[in-house]
């Protein structure tokens, strides 16, 4: 399985790089610089797992992938926006992202800022100027907004802000934070595609990407706390130096390794009720074991 893994997510990422360069192509009346800008952000770099997930989750539910290539693009054009506004310096202030400089570095604040604005906005063009949009369309896109907006991702990271001073956070606001900030995001592409199998999985999807993404921000947390920059790709040790409220900090080293566990867990056993299964089930191992 393990080669037939890496050879399967290779082919989801050089399909999503080709969907990419074909949206990007079409964005016009962009000004040059902008344009660099948006392009240095979303181009060149990132696991792709958001593209990556919401493809698996087609195959294995038996979805044509073309029905999800638009979505698979938006996604990661929301996911790199909203990686460069967390680098700003009114935001987690980072200077270096997916092993490069961070866009507003390169390009300068308010560019960092317009670019994040650029991306957003492209990626709700791109889904709706698809050559026949249809009622799953509009249903999968809703969601799409509803998962990164200010009930989503945007609120999880309103939360973030205000609680990360705080002493005393409790375990109830850690886990609204990260399925806000984190979650959201993975259960996207994974509630996308299954829209368009026309079979309704929603709750037991629904709770495979929750799980999925609170494991994934707690694997984030050992990586931040264990890494080097050479493989997360920006600057390691940062949540510790800057207070950061994270799985480590709420629950101890012991605790978060427990919980990434359980999550870990869960998510095999809702994969486990599917067919095809297969390469989702590698993926979830990987996320889980590079916390090691
Ligand atoms: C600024 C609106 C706004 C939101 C920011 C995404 C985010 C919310 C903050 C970034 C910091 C963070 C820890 C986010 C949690 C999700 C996460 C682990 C992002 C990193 O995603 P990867 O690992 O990154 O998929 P690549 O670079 O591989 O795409």
């Amino acid at each position: 399985m393990q080669n037939n893994y890496q050879k399967q997510y290779e082919n989801y990422v050089i399909r999503f790089e080709k969907q990419l360069k074909i949206a990007l192509a079409n964005l016009s009346n962009t000004p040059q610089y902008l344009r660099e800008a948006m392009e240095y952000a979303v181009c060149d770099g990132g696991k792709r797992v958001r593209p990556v997930l919401c493809y698996a989750t087609a195959d294995m539910l038996g979805v044509q992938l073309e029905k999800v290539d638009a979505f698979a693009v938006a996604l990661e054009l929301i996911h790199s926006y909203s990686l460069v506004h967390d680098d700003l310096p009114c935001m987690d202030n980072d200077d270096y992202r997916r092993g490069k400089l961070s866009t507003h570095k390169k390009f300068g604040e308010a560019f960092g800022v317009l670019a994040g604005d650029g991306l957003l906005n492209f990626a709700f063009e791109h889904v709706l100027s698809k050559k026949t949009f249809t009622n799953e369309d509009a249903k999968a896109l809703k969601f799409l907004s509803y998962c990164s907006g200010s009930s989503g991702m945007i609120g999880g990271q309103t939360l973030d802000l205000i609680n990360e001073k705080s002493d005393k956070v409790s375990e109830e606001v850690l886990y609204e934070i990260y399925i806000n900030k984190t979650s959201k995001l993975l259960i996207a592409p994974i509630i996308i595609a299954s829209i368009f199998s026309g079979k309704d999985y929603s709750d037991k999807l629904g709770e495979f990407g929750l799980n999925l993404g609170v494991m994934f921000q707690i694997s984030d947390d050992f990586m931040d706390a264990k890494g080097d920059k050479s493989n997360i790709g920006k600057t390691p040790g940062k949540d510790e130096i800057q207070d950061k409220l994270t799985s480590i900090k709420v629950f101890g080293f012991d605790g978060a390794l427990s919980r990434l566990q359980y999550h870990f867990d869960k998510c095999l056993n809702i994969l486990k009720e599917f067919e095809n299964n297969e390469f989702l089930l590698e993926f979830t191992k990987k996320m889980f074991e590079r916390t090691k």
